[in-house]
């Protein structure tokens, strides 16, 4: 990431020359692209830094900026793009995110030329952040800028081509708050078809899609990028697996007290439903986005509220927090998140006659035989309990005299049955 900045900081100073070849061109512009129709925006000349500017479809080729803001401190930044194939790239804003590897608007074009249209334009964000993405075709000089607004989740197509732009183009309908199934389950690991990211606390993630038009559905092909970040092609759908449609984020804010963050966004106006599963727990999150849409979402309520949609705080009263284990029979802990303050003490009662469990303290990655807490790693620190196998009628109690969460397992039934305690000051 330093090196990355130290490049950026590097070529910051060139000036790029490109754009303001582009007035020139007007006159020898393809038949597909006459001159700008007066409302279009002309820019004979930018100081734009060369690494600022992202450009595709180099066979009829378009300049790509953004600028953004962040709406909470009204500092500005400039995207520093990030190429990846001849139709498609992202930028960072490493000004107001301070990482340069971190993925926030992605842009496509596609050439559809051939089928008797211009290009299309496609983005999409990762951010709640205000931006504006300028693109202009440099045979003609036509630039038109896409506005998003803060707070909103939405990117846009526009397929309205070049040739006679209306001014910028009007911002997509607002989008609704992401608002995500919750379930516990099973997801397929491993395959070509699943993301996985965020190592120290794996989520693993796929995709299905169905184009409205046909009625016909395709899986995604996952594409890692870095560890809190990839995307899914759909070629069953586009035939096209370098196609990038669906764009996935996590970050973890557990250092500022919260869960695990979802971002999602796509450049597709197909049906999609993304399953998020949080493999320490299980804990699957499914956001659907509808046909024609361009709507992403932000999703920062974590993965404990899946077992616990309303923990009931309890008060330190002296007397233990009850955690039943395995209740009739079932893999559970119950509450599997109990809510205590620090100095508190826990106490698991083992309820299954005839079967063995424990209380291990630790997190899990997806095991997918299920039995025998494989991928299941103790705690770091001094907190880490473990009351080895039991049977019903027995107890074990432990003190948590730290605020935190912590979660563990049961070592016989692994990933398959887990539990967290919220400790809050
Ligand atoms: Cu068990």
């Amino acid at each position: 990431m330093s090196t990355l900045d130290g490049l950026f900081k590097a070529l910051a100073v060139v000036a790029l020359s490109s754009l303001s070849a582009a007035s020139e061109n007007v006159s020898t512009a393809n038949a597909g692209f006459p001159a700008a129709a007066p409302s279009a925006t002309t820019m004979p000349t930018l100081e734009v830094a060369a690494t600022n500017t992202l450009t595709l479809n180099s066979a009829h080729s378009f300049d790509i900026t953004l600028s953004a803001t962040d709406q909470r401190t009204g500092h500005s930044g400039e995207g520093q793009a990030i190429p990846q194939n001849d139709i498609f790239g992202y930028f960072s804003i490493p000004t107001l995110t301070g990482n340069a590897a971190n993925p926030e608007v992605f842009v496509k074009i596609l050439d559809a030329s051939g089928i008797g249209q211009g290009y299309w334009v496609f983005y999409g964000g990762l951010t709640d952040l205000e931006y504006t993405l300028s693109v202009q075709e440099n045979s003609t000089g036509t630039i038109k800028r896409y506005h998003k607004s803060p707070g909103s989740s939405g990117g846009g197509f526009d397929t309205s081509g070049f040739d006679t732009p209306q001014g910028d183009p009007a911002e997509t309908a607002p989008c609704s708050p992401a608002s995500p199934a919750l379930s516990s389950g099973e997801a397929p690991s491993g395959s070509e078809h699943t993301l996985t990211l965020n190592s120290a606390h794996a989520f693993d993630i796929i995709l299905d899609a169905t184009d409205q038009r046909t009625g016909h559905s395709g899986e995604g092909q996952a594409i890692p990028q870095n560890d809190i970040f990839g995307y899914f092609s759909i070629p069953t759908l586009t035939g096209n697996a370098a196609n990038p449609e669906v764009f996935v984020k996590i970050l973890d804010a557990s250092g500022i007290g919260q869960g695990y963050w979802v971002f999602f966004g796509g450049l597709t106006d197909l049906d999609y439903t993304l399953s998020v599963r949080e493999n320490a727990t299980g804990h699957v999150k499914s956001y659907h986005k509808a046909g024609g849409s361009a709507c992403g979402g932000f999703d920062t309520s974590g993965f404990d509220l899946i077992a616990t949609p309303t923990p009931t705080p309890t008060p330190s009263s002296g007397s233990p927090v009850i955690v039943n284990v395995a209740q009739s029979g079932a893999m559970t802990f119950s509450p599997s998140t109990a809510v205590i303050h620090a100095g508190d003490t826990v106490q698991w009662n083992f309820k299954d006659d005839t079967g063995y469990h424990s209380t291990t303290s630790g997190t899990c990655t997806f095991d997918p035989y299920g039995y025998g807490g494989g991928g299941c790693t103790p705690l770091p620190g001094s907190v880490n309990w473990d009351s080895g196998q039991r049977l019903g009628g027995d107890q074990f109690s432990w003190l948590f005299s730290t605020a935190g969460s912590y979660r563990y397992y049961c070592s016989v039934h692994g990933d398959m049955m887990t539990g967290t305690i919220r400790v809050n000051p």
